[in-house]
């Protein structure tokens, strides 16, 4: 996309030569940061402490940001991340180790002790809304720059020196206005549907895989039903238990592709929960009234090469990990540590050795979170449809995974790297 045609989607008048009017400049930092989720906030306070100047831009409002649920298994590795640079003060309070998963299937069930197994550790569980408040709050009160109402449109000139961000602002009673911030770097943390994405010329690949599986993600004011990660494999599909706080558990429930998520009543979910789980030989589950639900289409991708100019994609705008591994958050706090070394070690010392391998070094991560999660989808998932050939072949291959899980131990160190390793 050419400049001209970004700022057109930006809704700004294209001069003669080139150039854009109706935008002003609203300010200038080393690093403009587009978002505020995991990926940015934590790059914005690491670079902030190291005298870095930035600011980090943000789509929604303060209140929308601290309260979207979403994920809430650290590893242990982000813990130690969040710790060393004095961010895990909530976390220490808050979070709770977490080491167990348990897989039920018609074959009956069996408990893995993943944190005692494998050389990753043990998870903490803490709510994903929690952390970011956290994060948040630390970055504000060391004084850190952050827009909220903040729309990144579009990234202009990313291959040259001096990028610069074209934003549009709510300026009360629905009227926007169009903006624009100039950086050395931006750091593009919004998500896979944001404006980094977007801006990224031709020759960046995007790899990419639909599962083909839907799960219906619950969130349910209910207490856990067992100490556990809870995964279920039965031929109605899968089902899920997740704990995040000791009142409130997320559930999943893998449902027909397409089907209105409107369709399943809470006594329906629950039923369904209950049977696929077999509830009735391994105890009941603790209902609850549920207070979110999300349709959620199983999908990976991953953009490659992950810097492009000045330019570089972090967390979920780099690679969109389905959730059946509990990798995303993972990953996007590891890559923002990453690239805020390498950012340090470029503005402040003058080495951009950091700065050219930075993609090469997450990609190396997130295949590997790939290659795990996607695993997972095979050993959960019975291919949706009726049971013909090629779904019993899929569902005895699962069965015997499980089974080798359950009994191998070489297999069981392997899985509690994989699961909690990023
Ligand atoms: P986020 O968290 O999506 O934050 C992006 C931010 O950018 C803003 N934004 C923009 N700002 C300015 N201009 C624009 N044009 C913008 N467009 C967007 C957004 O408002 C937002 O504030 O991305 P980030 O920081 O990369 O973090 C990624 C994680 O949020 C994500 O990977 C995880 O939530 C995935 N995930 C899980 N990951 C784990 O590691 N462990 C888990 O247990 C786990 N459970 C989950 C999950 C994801 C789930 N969903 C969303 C399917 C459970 C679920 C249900």
């Amino acid at each position: 996309m050419s400049e001209s045609q970004r700022a057109q989607l930006a809704g700004d008048a294209v001069t003669g030569d080139g150039t854009t009017s109706g935008i002003t400049d609203d300010g200038t930092a080393d690093v403009v940061i587009l978002g505020a989720g995991p990926a940015g906030l934590v790059l914005g306070n690491l670079l902030l402490a190291s005298g870095i100047d930035c600011v980090v831009l943000e789509r929604a409002d303060r209140a929308h940001v601290q309260t979207r649920a979403r994920a809430g298994y650290l590893a242990a590795n982000t813990v130690r991340i969040l710790e060393e640079h004095g961010l895990a003060e909530g976390l220490r309070r808050g979070g709770v180790p977490h080491a167990v998963c348990e897989f039920r299937s018609g074959d009956g069930r069996f408990r893995l002790d993943y944190g005692s197994i494998g050389p990753a550790g043990a998870h903490t569980v803490y709510p994903q809304q929690e952390l970011v408040t956290d994060l948040l709050t630390h970055y504000l009160d060391a004084g850190g720059r952050l827009e909220f109402e903040t729309e990144a449109v579009a990234v202009l000139d990313a291959d040259g020196t001096r990028p610069s961000v074209v934003v549009r602002t709510a300026d009360g009673e629905g009227q926007g206005r169009n903006g624009r911030w100039r950086g050395r770097y931006v750091a593009g943390c919004d998500g896979r549907h944001g404006a980094a994405r977007r801006s990224l010329p031709a020759g960046v690949v995007r790899h990419h895989r639909d599962h083909g599986v839907t799960w219906l993600g619950l969130l349910a004011e209910a207490p856990p039903s067992l100490d556990a990660v809870g995964y279920a494999v039965h031929r109605r599909g899968f089902a899920g238990h997740m704990a995040r706080t000791s009142e409130v558990t997320r559930y999943y429930l893998q449902i027909e592709r397409g089907g209105p998520a409107d369709a399943w009543s809470e006594q329906r979910i629950w039923d369904e929960l209950a049977l696929r789980m077999r509830a009735a030989d391994y105890g009941p589950l603790r209902r609850g009234p549920i207070v979110q639900r999300a349709v959620v289409d199983l999908e990976s991708d991953v953009l490659e090469p992950l810097r492009r100019g000045s330019l570089f994609l972090v967390g979920d705008a780099a690679s969109l990990l389905s959730p059946s591994a509990a990798k995303g958050a993972n990953l996007a706090v590891l890559e923002a540590e990453i690239l805020a070394r390498a950012l340090v070690d470029d503005l402040a010392h003058g080495n951009p050795e950091g700065l050219d391998r930075y993609s090469a070094r997450c990609l190396e991560h997130i295949w590997r979170a790939q290659e795990f999660s996607h695993w997972m989808i095979q050993l959960l998932h019975s291919p949706p449809g009726p049971a013909d050939g090629e779904t019993l072949f899929h569902d005895a291959l699962a069965r015997s995974r499980l089974e080798t899980l359950r009994t191998s131990r070489t297999h069981q160190q392997w899985f509690a790297e994989g699961y909690v390793g990023v």
